[in-house]
């Protein structure tokens, strides 16, 4: 086994250092981040908040949603945050929480889930290409996670799907914007295989969730993703992905109250009998706030817009990708999400030479990923491609 790298430990001062040493070290120790600017970061599927929503989020750090006793206002928007995001979804009665992350998110859906269909032993049926968050969720609630096999389209393969189902599912989980390549399974076909066996069906659009809604006024082909298809329980969408919103935004909303019915606990010593139905106690009314307010400066217009330009650039990287000798994408992407392959040479020689020239992009186990989020630029792309050309030269 490899030697593990001693951490470094560090003690705090008795006496305080002065605001400027202590802001100066940080900034010295913090160099060797990643920054969004720069345009290097072609990995994530976060983005550098919008400057509005900073600013109010930065105004209202001390807001606890975990005490709405104290916060009723904070509460309040929270809720209309909730239902803004609802009818982005097809369902502007869809109730839910603004969560830590899409990982909050989905084990959220899988406690309700499993607490809704009363089964000893449960199952999920996820497909293969389902976030790891379900992987920790199945974990977490000894619930055992079946994964099912992809199409020739990379999508949940929907007679595997059927083929899964037992007397112990409890829950079918779609996904509406793959991790790896943007995919979105056929939640369509799901919903009527739920509706049939009377199963619940959780779809992750933590991604697509503020990709998807705005594809039929682009001219795109629209998919049948969210509350529209009547077995949809409940839907991952994260402000903190494609909704430009601070870290951390998740969300999580059911197509009704009751079904969050079944996790929500009462907490009797605060005043009101708050009940919770979120993982976490105390957390953030700020990131709700900010997502509140970006949402109604932006509006769908605004969100539309940054959907068209991070598409638009898609479409100019996939362009470039394919006059490079030797590569090609893995399917044509649905959103701004790019798996690169290789027919000539291995993806890991490829990925360390991009690590070289300064470019993060994530290694999968056959392609690498590429996201081109909104601080993503044309001439980010064009220096992208230009790297990627020459690497290709130089390994074949
Ligand atoms: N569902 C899907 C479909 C996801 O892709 C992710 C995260 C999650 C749920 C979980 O969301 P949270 O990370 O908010 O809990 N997928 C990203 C990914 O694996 C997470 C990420 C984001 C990783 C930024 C790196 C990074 O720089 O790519």
């Amino acid at each position: 086994m490899a030697p593990e790298t001693p951490q470094k430990t560090r003690k705090m001062p008795e006496k305080g250092l002065p605001k400027n040493a202590v802001i100066k070290e940080l900034e010295t120790k913090l160099q060797k981040d990643f920054s969004y600017d720069s345009g290097k970061i072609l990995c994530s599927m976060c983005t550098n908040p919008h400057s509005f929503a900073k600013q109010i989020y930065r105004k209202y750090l001390e807001k606890n949603l975990g005490d709405p006793s104290l916060f009723p206002a904070s509460a309040e928007l929270e809720q209309e945050t909730v239902t803004m995001l609802g009818s982005l979804l097809s369902n502007p009665h869809a109730s839910g929480s603004i969560v830590s992350g899409g990982t909050e998110a989905n084990i959220i859906a899988l406690w309700t889930a499993r607490n809704l269909a009363k089964k000893k032993l449960g199952e999920v049926i996820v497909p293969v290409s389902a976030h790891h968050s379900f992987d920790k969720a199945s974990d977490l609630l000894n619930l055992k996670l079946i994964k099912v096999k992809l199409n020739n389209r990379f999508q949940m393969d929907v007679k595997a799907t059927k083929k899964a189902i037992t007397s112990k599912t409890v829950a079918i989980v779609g996904v509406a914007g793959s991790t790896g390549l943007g995919v979105v399974d056929p939640i369509g076909e799901l919903s009527d295989l739920a509706s049939t066996n009377n199963l619940y069906l959780h779809v992750d659009a933590a991604f697509g969730g503020f990709v998807l809604p705005f594809f039929k006024e682009l001219g795109y082909k629209a998919l049948d993703f969210d509350f529209s298809l009547p077995s949809v329980c409940s839907i991952t969408v994260d402000p903190h992905k494609m909704g430009s919103s601070p870290i951390p935004a998740g969300g999580i909303l059911f197509r009704d109250k009751s079904m969050s019915e079944s996790i929500s606990m009462k907490v009797s010593y605060l005043s009101g009998e708050t009940k919770e139905s979120t993982l976490l106690g105390t957390r953030s009314g700020a990131s709700a706030v900010a997502v509140w307010a970006l949402m109604m400066h932006l509006g769908t217009a605004g969100y539309s817009a940054t959907v068209k330009s991070c598409l638009d650039l898609t479409r100019k990287l996939v362009k470039g990708i394919k006059l490079i000798d030797g590569l090609d994408v893995v399917t044509e992407p649905i959103m701004n999400i790019v798996g690169i392959k290789s027919d000539t040479t291995d993806v890991h020689l490829i990925s360390n030479e991009l690590k070289k020239h300064g470019w993060a992009v994530s290694l999968f186990p056959e392609y690498l990923r590429v996201i081109v989020m909104p601080h993503t630029k044309t001439s980010h792309i064009k220096h992208f491609l230009d790297n990627l050309q020459t690497i290709l030269e130089n390994l074949t």
